[in-house]
């Protein structure tokens, strides 16, 4: 074997390593994982309903939270909630429409805390039925989530 058809192979094999590398994929970027998804049964007359998760990001970059949709509410929004200056507890939309998931990290969904708010319902949400929710992500883009209906244990 001549010293440049060597030095050709050594090259061939750097570039294929370079590309498996590449290929494995999940070095780069967020990487987002979505557990535990859930929805509270809503009173009868109410008119809004509200669901939770557990929103994790196992990637090396930030990603936010920047929109939902429901198919069982006209309209849905990211709303958190907030103490104000007599101790009482509200819940408000969150800046901007945009929750930080950050790298390494989760944002859990809960009763108390940040929540998807399903406004206007278009019908009563009751046990045992299941919520179809796309989340909007800025980075990872559009994911679809089932929240089955239930009581918080
Ligand atoms: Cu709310």
């Amino acid at each position: 074997m001549s010293a440049t058809t060597k030095r050709f192979g050594v090259i061939v094999i750097i570039l294929l390593l370079v590309v498996s590398v590449s290929a494995c994929g999940g070095s780069k970027g967020p990487d987002i994982k979505i557990s535990n998804p859930w929805a509270r049964p809503s009173p009868k007359m109410a008119t809004s309903g509200a669901a939770y998760m557990i929103i994790e990001n196992k990637g090396k970059e930030d990603d936010a939270l920047i929109g939902a949709e429901s198919d069982v509410s006209n309209n849905t929004e990211i709303h958190e909630m907030v103490v104000d200056e007599n101790s009482v507890m509200h819940m408000k939309p969150v800046e901007g429409q945009r929750l930080t998931i950050p790298a390494r990290g989760k944002v859990e969904l809960k009763p108390g805390g940040y929540h998807i708010m399903l406004i206007n319902l278009k019908h009563q949400l009751q046990e045992g039925e299941i919520v179809h929710l796309t989340l909007k992500f800025e980075k990872s883009g559009e994911m679809k989530v089932d929240a089955p209906v239930k009581m918080l244990k």
